[in-house]
């Protein structure tokens, strides 16, 4: 195992070396563009060594905000042939060139932590971002609610792409021909490692759905052909919300809003559980079905501040089977697959925010999580993700938001995150 201090030393060079002014590319090749929820993570692993660089990143990402208050999943700062689809198959409609769809809102919960690493700098910061946060939480009540839970229109809003979560809705898909196109993602990494063609056919058809109805939320939400009531989206929105409330609170504004906005939640939470496997879980919201998977999103209840006694005897359950937690999906379930993508693999962010609820509601598997991503992390180095049997590095190497988390939190030099 390498040592603390050489880590720490490399997490920072990554991140570093990820820099293109302003913003932080998830990995280089791979990924050459600004992600929203990558950036937000980013911005933790910079807020440990540079505040102002940390704060510069969340500037950069709500730049690219749109005006109906949705903030992108991808911000095309410039052009690079090397990721596919580019601008030009999403033609976004902000005011930088961007994807038309967001991802996971985990800004606020960041911005309060890079706020409380120095709030004497971070006042006139958070107060710059506040109401551009609460325009893109509002965004999120108006346009992604389905009985209190919040939805994804595409997998990759989740930020879980290839989730077992979205296979009924996947399947429920008629393509049709979406044209000729040249996949980039696997001239860098095995294709055992990332989604299917059957996948990218039907990622693409929503994105050309999409650009066709100039990503108008009432034109797209009119006989909608997915929509997935999500816990990712649920659990990171309603800790947003808690964050945001916080924050607003510091400044002096009013939160009933913000307050109003955590009951819904909170009660759609609800509409989450799936008694069969006494679990949160996806629902399809156009059939109601389930997705019966226990992911690694299940697990984010306790961010969300929601302490549900029988997820803690799940998660114990899920840890016994592999020996890195918490895997994206349950290895006992049959559609498990260790090495790809979100059916199998463990991710680094994921674990920080499971780990961070339970440490929060006073659970000792949060440390404990905390020390066995640690252990990953020295032992196999900062990728992606990793085969939860065996630690085996899989995906993009030298990556922003590995980094980011062993900086912020799973670092035993890591104020407590
Ligand atoms: C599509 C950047 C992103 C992450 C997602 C992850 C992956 C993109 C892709 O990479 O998705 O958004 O092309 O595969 O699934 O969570 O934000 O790291």
């Amino acid at each position: 195992m390498t040592n603390v201090t050489d880590l720490d030393t490399e997490a920072r060079r990554i991140l570093k070396l990820n820099d293109r002014g302003g913003y932080t590319i998830p990995t280089a090749g791979l990924y050459p563009y600004q992600w929203n929820w990558d950036s937000a993570f980013a911005a933790l692993g910079f807020a440990q060594f540079d505040v102002d660089r940390a704060w510069s990143e969340l500037e950069t990402l709500f730049s690219g905000q749109w005006e109906n208050g949705m903030v992108p999943h991808i911000i095309f700062h410039q052009e690079d042939e090397g990721y596919f689809p580019g601008p030009d198959v999403w033609q976004g409609v902000g005011p930088v060139a961007s994807s038309g769809i967001s991802q996971p809102p985990v800004a606020a919960t960041m911005v309060r932590k890079v706020y409380d690493r120095d709030p004497e700098q971070g006042r006139a910061r958070v107060a710059a971002l506040y109401d551009k946060m609460l325009a893109w939480h509002g965004w999120f009540m108006d346009w992604r609610l389905d009985r209190g839970a919040a939805c994804i229109t595409h997998p990759w809003e989740a930020g879980r792409d290839n989730a077992p979560d979205w296979d009924n809705a996947m399947a429920a898909l008629d393509p049709g021909d979406v044209g000729p196109y040249t996949r980039r993602d696997i001239t860098h990494v095995d294709s055992s490692m990332r989604p299917t063609k059957y996948d990218y056919d039907r990622y693409l058809f929503l994105v050309q759905r999409g650009a066709r109805l100039n990503w108008d939320e009432a034109a797209m939400l009119k006989d909608t052909p997915f929509r997935v009531a999500d816990p990712t989206m649920t659990f990171t929105l309603l800790r947003a919300h808690r964050d945001l409330a916080a924050l607003g609170a510091v400044l002096g504004h009013d939160t009933s809003q913000i307050e109003a906005w955590i009951a819904e939640l909170e009660d759609g939470a609800k509409t989450l559980w799936n008694p069969d496997t006494q679990c949160f879980d996806s629902r399809d919201t156009r059939t109601g079905t389930w997705s019966n998977a226990i992911s690694n999103a299940s697990f984010l209840c306790w961010y969300a501040g929601l302490d549900v006694p029988e997820m803690r005897d799940r998660l114990a359950e899920v840890l016994e089977a592999v020996q890195y937690g918490v895997p994206s999906l349950d290895a006992r379930d049959l559609r498990f697959d260790g090495m790809r993508y979100w059916r199998g693999p463990v991710w680094g962010i994921m674990n920080m925010m499971i780990g961070t609820g339970l440490t929060e509601m006073g659970h000792l598997e949060g440390e404990a999580l905390r020390q066995s991503t640690a252990d990953l992390l020295s032992e196999h180095g900062f990728a992606e993700y990793f085969d939860p049997r065996t630690g085996e590095p899989a995906g993009g190497k030298s990556f922003t938001w590995t980094a980011a988390i062993w900086l912020g939190w799973a670092s035993p030099n890591a104020e407590a995150a």
